[in-house]
């Protein structure tokens, strides 16, 4: 086994900092998380590591094998089947939204890219629903909504870019695609995650159970932290998530999102063209880019990790892995709406992927993870586009 901080032989990569990874999640608990957790799948090694409670009520320690809810990680499942049907010639990524869906939105220039990498300037109608982030939630935890009706609370807004412009992200354009994949395989979209990605990779902790308000089988409890200081923790972790659906609303497992992301980074769920259009990348932020349903982020060694980070009721997700897919980590806070416990879980990726901090390294959070604090302001809603070629 290599020292610390020496290159491990297969990525390149610097040894994971278990002790620093350790050291985050405490931080996070120490920040109001009743429990945070992570699982680390490094080249067949497997490192799991769980802080405090999956239940405040019970006291039940947090386990990393409870299942939870992963917000917009979810995103990246729907682009993946979306890319599976680029794959059987059943949708085009450059044709109108409104070839597949008529009449649907209001601008036919709206593409298919478009949606899957956020720049159709179509409004984030969870703006709207979340101002006030407890009575919001209330609002909405046992509704269900129909896709129909989550667009057209968007079309209330104007549009925030015209077609092909600036990345903005809203939930909006993953509501789209779960029409667009129903559409086209004339399935709910719970049957087409569970034959097209689900069952094929084993994934035994991942669910789409909407409108149903229950997590199956063991998982941890998810707190919402309210927005007066010092309000006590509602406990989240029954809800439809229908405001959500194919932007939000999949359960899953510290162990499948490794397994899912390191076989999609390593080419298992589609052809190498497709996965080439997944990776092309548009600017969001000073050290974060998108592509299709997928982030990327530059660390502060340098490195480039591609996944999802979720922000849902209850749970924060934080998704990545290497280039080669060979190195992955999933972790998780069991509170949401805090933008202390958020910047201490995004700290878990630099020990993952970066190893131990030279003494010289920047130890406080990039400035651009405003984007992932967003619903209490997010300055890094637009920036320029150009595509970047795929990496
Ligand atoms: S927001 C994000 C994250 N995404 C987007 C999506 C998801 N989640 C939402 O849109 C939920 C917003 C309400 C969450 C709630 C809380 O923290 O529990 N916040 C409030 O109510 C604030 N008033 C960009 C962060 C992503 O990382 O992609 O997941």
């Amino acid at each position: 086994m290599a020292a610390p901080g020496r290159p491990a032989a297969a990525t390149g990569l610097p040894q994971p900092d278990l002790t620093g990874l350790r050291g985050v999640l405490r931080t996070a608990v120490g920040q109001g998380a009743p429990g945070a957790m992570a699982r680390l799948d490094d080249h067949g090694t497997v490192h799991k590591v769980a802080v405090g409670v999956a239940d405040r009520r019970t006291g039940r320690a947090l386990s990393t094998a409870d299942r939870f809810r992963i917000g917009s990680v979810t995103k990246t499942f729907s682009a993946v089947v979306l890319l599976q049907l680029v794959d059987e010639a059943r949708l085009s990524l450059d044709a109108p939204v409104d070839r597949y869906l008529p009449g649907l939105l209001p601008d036919d220039r709206i593409t298919v890219r478009h949606v899957l990498s956020h720049r159709s300037g179509l409004y984030d109608y969870s703006d709207d629903l979340f101002a006030r982030s407890v009575s919001g939630f209330e609002a909405v935890r046992t509704k269900v909504f129909t896709y129909r009706q989550l667009i057209d609370r968007s079309l209330r807004h104007a549009r925030t870019t015209s077609p092909g412009g600036a990345y903005s992200y809203s939930n909006t354009n993953f509501v789209v695609a779960g029409l667009l994949i129903e559409k086209l395989t004339g399935q709910p979209v719970a049957t087409a995650y569970r034959r097209r990605v689900i069952e094929p990779l084993r994934l035994h902790d991942t669910f789409y159970v909407h409108p149903d308000t229950a997590i199956p089988g063991r998982h941890t409890r998810g707190y919402l932290t309210p927005d007066a200081p010092g309000g006590a923790l509602v406990d989240a972790t029954r809800q439809t998530v229908s405001w959500a659906q194919s932007a939000g609303a999949l359960i899953s497992s510290t162990e499948d999102l490794d397994t899912f992301l390191s076989a999609l980074l390593r080419g298992r769920l589609m052809s190498a063209g497709a996965l080439k259009e997944m990776r092309r990348w548009v600017p969001a932020g000073a050290t974060q880019s998108y592509g299709l349903g997928l982030r990327r982020r530059k660390l502060s060694c340098g490195v480039w990790v591609y996944g999802h980070t979720g922000a849902v009721q209850g749970y924060y997700t934080y998704a990545f892995t290497s280039s080669d897919g060979h190195r992955t980590l999933t972790a998780l806070a069991n509170a949401s709406n805090s933008s202390k416990v958020h910047t201490a879980m995004l700290r878990t990726l630099d020990p993952t992927f970066c190893g131990k901090p030279p003494t010289h390294r920047r130890t406080t959070a990039p400035r651009d993870t405003a984007e992932d604090l967003r619903r209490g302001g997010n300055p890094v809603r637009r920036a320029a586009v150009v595509l970047a070629p795929p990496r």
